[in-house]
């Protein structure tokens, strides 16, 4: 397999600060409440992840108690930090040490990082906010990419969040410029409790995933032949938001919509997926109809589901039948790795 289609990515962080709880959630349709139960993670847990086009993340799951931490940083840091992808480092926002030990850790991992990969010495460093999955495409062949997850936000108080995410931020950013750390810091609140995560990890997934804009311009041409309103397309396993395309007539009226309404549908489809799991009776798909609105979400490629919104003078049948049509062109895309 080449080192293209698979992918290594460090999930680190303070013990306690919500890893596991994250990797249970994206990547095997746990509920969030059932993470109470989880224990110190030992060591380091490592997974493997089909993803769309033969892409394969390898997710090292790092225990994160002292004594983990510091054999990650020592013995085990060449076998840990190198060939990394991408570094995706959680901070417990109501931790007491999240300016001193916590931080001084992290500059640990960045210094760990740049030293096991030291030809890609110009490491980017993003995190995994704005509005677009699409954005995490740019550092490809850059070295590295780590992404910092400010996490547990639902414990600080709604109106101190963005405070206390862009103190945080300043704080951390000086710090890293200050150890010789370049590139941009952006950072980016979290929880388990909402769709955050979800936004979150579909940036990283989208910034793993090879072409997205070519991707991209094949939804506009279907939004554009199915006379749709929006079509967003979801990773089949953890319902990630891959990509998104809104009609440029629509553009008016988006202005309104939620503007987190994908990772909101993420959240709803997957908690209901598991209801039909439950009751052995698989989900296929999805047809709403509002007063102005129909949605159809159904399966586009064995890796993917597509969710087109259109306005309700357009019959569901005629969505379904446009998404049948189109299955096996978005199944070829798919089937030589969606990289052309
Ligand atoms: N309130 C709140 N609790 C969370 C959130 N995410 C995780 N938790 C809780 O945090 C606790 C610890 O989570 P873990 O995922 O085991 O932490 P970890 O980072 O894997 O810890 P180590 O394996 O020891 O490194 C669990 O009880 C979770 O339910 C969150 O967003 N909000
Ligand atoms: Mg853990």
């Amino acid at each position: 397999m080449s080192s293209k289609s698979r992918k290594k990515v460090l999930l680190m962080g303070k013990s306690g600060s919500g890893k596991t709880s994250m990797r249970s959630i994206i990547f095997r349709n746990q509920l969030a409440a059932d993470t109470r139960r989880l224990g110190a993670t030992i060591d380091v847990e490592s997974s493997q992840i089909k993803f769309l086009g033969g892409l394969r993340l390898d997710l090292w799951d790092c225990g994160g108690q002292d004594s983990f931490m510091d054999s990650h940083l020592t013995s085990q840091s060449s076998t840990i930090f190198r060939s990394v992808h991408s570094l995706i480092y959680i901070f417990d926002a109501e931790s007491p040490d999240l300016t001193s030990s916590d931080t001084h850790y992290f500059l640990k991992c960045l210094g760990a990082l740049r030293d096991q990969n030291p030809i890609n010495s110009d490491t980017v460093v993003e995190s995994a906010g704005g509005a677009d999955p699409a954005e995490g495409e740019e550092a490809e062949g850059q070295g590295p990419t780590v992404f910092i997850l400010l996490h547990k936000m639902d414990l600080v108080p709604e109106a101190q969040q963005s405070s206390k995410l862009a103190e945080f931020e300043a704080d951390v950013t000086k710090r890293a410029t200050e150890s010789g750390w370049k590139g941009n810091l952006k950072f980016y609140g979290t929880s388990i409790w909402n769709e955050t995560l979800y936004k979150a990890w579909s940036i990283v997934i989208a910034h793993l995933m090879p072409s997205l804009s070519s991707l991209r311009s094949h939804l506009s041409h279907f939004l554009e032949l199915s006379s749709a309103s929006e079509v967003v397309l979801f990773e089949r396993t953890t319902f990630l938001v891959i990509s998104s395309v809104t009609a440029p007539s629509e553009a008016e009226d988006a202005e309104d919509w939620d503007k987190r309404r994908f990772e909101r549908i993420s959240t709803m489809v997957k908690a209901f997926k598991l209801g039909c799991t439950r009751i052995r009776s698989p989900f296929s798909s999805l047809t709403l109809s509002s007063p102005n609105y129909t949605a159809v979400l159904d399966t586009l490629t064995p890796e993917t589901y597509i969710l087109v919104l259109a306005r309700n003078t357009i019959q569901p049948a005629a969505i379904e039948l446009n998404i049948r049509l189109a299955r096996p062109h978005f199944g070829k895309l798919e089937a030589i790795g969606m990289s052309k």
